[in-house]
């Protein structure tokens, strides 16, 4: 570090060449991201809020009111307006709360925890810190959570069970209306991770797509992630978590003596309301009818993408029920088609189960990126 500052010009100039070395969602060229172009009316409004604080919500009043306006309206989305929670990191946090909150409300030893194999790795990162012990159920023909396997795996050390609305690998919505009553008639906390699908299945389902029933509207939902930094086009990192009862919140809440606040509930102590103000302000401003045009989009280039790979002479691993399109061939390895992409600029990414190239239809993926996307695939 040098002794003298360096003046300001000089620093933006430094900083964009290393910009510069970056690959950007605007080129198209992204292919493998849940994340996307964060919306400008976000960016606005994460650049008015810097400052915000909601680790300490009595210094700033009006974020702490935009956060419990952003956790209806989410809610709302997720078919129950009255529910509890914050706005936090990302999909990691908010799966990391609902665990810790599943755990601390039973009183079992060595408690369990059943996710699907599909699971996204933050619950092996919760049952780490939390000490849970993780059963991962199989999963059925079309890859979503098996109900025997799951039935086979409850014991009375079972603290949760988690179901995924749009898995991370292959976007695939899993028996959300047979978890929740199986959980339901056993009294088990039931958690449904839609960081990934829950800003586009309620939109789609308005927009005539059949879905299946995944959110607070199934009586057995405890507690949902839902991501405004994945579909929802906020800047990153933001993230969402949402309780049906306000006592799930508690059970993970610990004194904060000299803060504005007596209790805090998240993860992180010192938050940023930026990212609520953006999430506040995108879902004002776009509407219903702004994210279901976003998530229609997206289905319609997944649909010609899928048609495209196909036409290629690749496999499609299963019918794209939501923005992801997972292929591979008979004839190349994934890897050496994944190395052969990368030469042409393209960066896609790996499906561990089934092994397979996997490309998430984010709205920054435009028709011509496709398009040139599915001339290089022929060439391969
Ligand atoms: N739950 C699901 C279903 C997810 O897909 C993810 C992340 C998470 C939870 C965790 O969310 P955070 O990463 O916000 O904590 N899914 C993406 C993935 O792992 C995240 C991602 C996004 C990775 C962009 C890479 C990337 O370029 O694939």
């Amino acid at each position: 570090m040098e002794d003298k500052g360096i003046p300001k010009e000089q620093i933006y100039q430094l900083l964009r060449k290393y910009k510069e070395k970056d690959l950007t969602h605007r080129s198209g060229r992204i292919l493998g991201s849940m994340c996307t172009c964060p919306h400008p009316v976000g960016i606005k409004a994460y650049y008015m809020f810097l400052e915000s604080n909601l680790g300490d919500p009595g210094l700033f009043p009006g974020t702490k009111a935009l956060e419990n306006e952003v956790i209806a309206m989410l809610g709302e989305i997720l078919g129950k307006r009255d529910v509890y929670g914050h706005i936090i990191t990302g999909g990691t946090e908010a799966n990391l709360m609902a665990m810790r909150a599943a755990r601390n409300l039973s009183k079992v030893k060595h408690p369990e925890i059943i996710v699907p194999k599909s699971a996204h790795f933050s619950f092996k990162k919760a049952a780490d810190m939390l000490c849970l012990n993780l059963k991962m159920a199989d999963l059925d023909e079309e890859y979503r959570m098996d109900i025997s396997s799951v039935e086979d795996l409850i014991s009375n050390k079972t603290v949760a069970i988690v179901g995924v609305a749009g898995t991370t690998e292959l976007g695939k919505i899993d028996p959300i209306e047979e978890l929740s009553r199986i959980c339901l008639e056993k009294d088990i906390y039931f958690h449904v991770d839609a960081a990934f699908g829950g800003y586009s299945i309620p939109f789609l389902k308005e927009a005539g797509y059949k879905l299946p029933e995944f959110d607070f509207s199934l009586p057995g939902v405890s507690s949902m992630t839902i991501d405004p930094h994945k579909m929802g086009l906020a800047p990153i990192p933001t993230g969402g978590i949402l309780f049906r009862e306000c006592k799930y919140l508690e059970a993970i809440a610990v004194e904060t003596p000299y803060l504005t606040e007596d209790l805090q509930s998240t993860v992180v102590g010192t938050r940023t309301g930026a990212a609520t103000a953006a999430t506040w302000a995108l879902l004002k401003h776009l509407g219903r009818e702004g994210y279901r045009e976003i998530a229609k989009k997206c289905m319609e280039i997944t649909s010609i993408l899928a048609e495209g790979v196909q036409k290629a002479g690749f496999e499609l691993i299963t019918q794209p029920e939501l923005n992801i399109v997972a292929f591979r061939s008979s004839k190349i390895p994934v890897e050496e088609i994944a190395r052969r992409l990368k030469e042409k600029g393209w960066a896609v990414s790996l499906a561990s189960y089934p092994r397979a190239i996997r490309i998430i239809v984010m709205p920054h993926l435009k028709l011509e990126h496709v398009e040139a996307f599915i001339e290089d695939l022929n060439r391969i």
